[in-house]
């Protein structure tokens, strides 16, 4: 068992703990602890990614993790944190959001770890079976609502004046809190962490489970991500950066944090990778010292994507990235290849072109835009700027055929240092 408090610590993951004796607490003994997700899509994405980063470390540490998916409280809808009501999913939605998400959380922890195996729970399993009556005696009997009123989830949607909040929504820490006390029975879980937002659901969970079954319980949360400047991290202009590969693809997952601002990237390190504390720290001033080369931003960007897609999605999301940056290509896909030139223009050629003498270099060039005249391709082949499939091509009178195709159907034309161009053969 390591000080598993102290870790979270330097790395910056604590936000709120409910006991300044929770280090010593946690190094008694293997604890349970557990986090919760609803089932609100059918992948998580990057900023799902910090709570359950959290109960992987718990693991490593020695606890036992509980990764908990919110078949019931999905149906409800979490107001914590949001500033309007949500719509309800359908139950079949909320099905398959459940099993995409539940797969996911697979890879992350370990469950073959003997006493500290991870367990994987869904709360319909209990939720389902209450009636709403035994609810409203048993657990709601116990809420003063006076007590809920005054969470900040709950107030600060009274305070609106633009939105309100339903009954259905304001009982939602009522499910949450006794999730707690029923796996404080079912397997011994003392713990519950989440992100910030959640901590009025955790101390609800608390309270309850010291007046149905007087027990201290115990809460942590972890800090909400942001960037420096201000937005949503893992947020592009496209949408959410997820952690499904046909959602977002390895390429793309990869390139988010290759591409991350340099003042971000030290705060990822120790939020998102396994890497030790002097490894981060010697590789942030290696960074500082020469930013340009972007070694921190390779490093998290290989580590996160490794866990993410695995050793094979990261051998393909490098040899994309230097593709992009000129490496010759050979054996890739259409669908790869669409990928890694998403913004590069493209024209689609009948096949035939290809057969017989085959396509003069010449007319690809200027079909695909890279040249305005025949004259001008000629000039950029001789002068050595001409690239299929980023090898050069000095030679005037190449004609090229199907053998040439880069993939099933594609032709990757460069002129110079970074103008692409795709012909496309369908
Ligand atoms: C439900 C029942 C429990 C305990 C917790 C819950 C869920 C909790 C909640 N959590 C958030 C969430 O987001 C949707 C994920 C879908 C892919 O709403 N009431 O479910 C987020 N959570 C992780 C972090 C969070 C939180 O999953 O706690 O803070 C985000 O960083 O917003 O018994």
């Amino acid at each position: 068992m390591h000080d598993i408090l102290s870790e979270l610590t330097w790395r910056g993951l604590i936000n709120q703990t409910t006991d300044e004796r929770m280090a010593d607490w946690l190094m008694e003994k293997p604890r349970t602890l557990y986090v919760g997700f609803d089932p609100t899509a059918d992948s998580l994405h990057v900023g799902h990614l910090l709570a359950l980063m959290t109960l992987r470390r718990f693991q490593q540490a020695g606890h036992r993790p509980i990764a908990l998916v919110g078949g019931a409280t999905g149906m409800i809808g979490d107001p914590s944190g949001k500033s309007e009501e949500r719509k309800l999913l359908s139950e079949e939605t909320l099905r398959a959001n459940v099993e995409g998400m539940a797969r996911q959380m697979k890879r992350f922890l370990d469950f073959d770890r003997g006493e500290i195996s991870a367990l994987l729970v869904n709360n319909y399993d209990w939720m389902g079976k209450f009636s709403y009556l035994g609810f409203l005696r048993d657990v709601g009997k116990h809420f003063p609502v006076n007590v809920m009123l005054a969470k900040d989830s709950v107030r600060s949607r009274l305070e609106r004046t633009d939105s309100g909040l339903s009954y259905t929504e304001f009982s939602y820490m009522l499910l949450q809190a006794y999730d707690f006390v029923q796996l404080y029975d079912a397997h011994g879980c003392e713990l519950q962490a989440g992100g910030s937002d959640q901590w009025g659901n955790i101390t609800a969970g608390i309270d309850l489970a010291r007046r149905l079954r007087s027990v201290q319980l115990y809460g942590l949360t972890i800090p909400l991500l942001t960037k420096s400047d201000g937005t949503k991290m893992g947020k592009t202009e496209s949408g959410a950066v997820w952690l499904a590969a046909d959602k977002t693809s390895p390429y793309q997952f990869y390139q988010y944090w290759i591409n991350l601002e340099d003042a971000d990237v030290d705060k990822c390190l120790r939020f998102f990778t396994d890497l030790g504390r002097e490894d981060i720290e010697s590789l942030v001033v290696r960074h500082m010292a020469d930013p340009g080369r972007r070694e921190a931003q390779r490093r998290l960007a290989d580590e996160l994507t490794r866990l993410v897609h695995g050793a094979e999605g990261l051998s393909t999301a490098q040899r994309a990235t230097e593709v992009f940056f000129g490496a010759e290509i050979h054996e890739l896909s259409d669908s790869q290849l669409r990928e890694i030139f998403a913004d590069v223009p493209s024209k689609a050629l009948p096949r035939d072109r290809l057969s017989g003498n085959g396509l003069s270099l010449i007319d690809a060039l200027v079909e695909a835009g890279l040249a305005k005249s025949k004259g001008e391709a000629r000039r950029t082949i001789t002068q050595g700027g001409a690239y299929v499939n980023n090898r050069r091509v000095a030679i005037v009178e190449t004609n090229l055929g199907p053998s040439d195709l880069a993939s099933e159907t594609v032709l990757v034309l460069r002129s110079g240092k970074k103008n692409y161009a795709l012909l496309r053969f369908e």
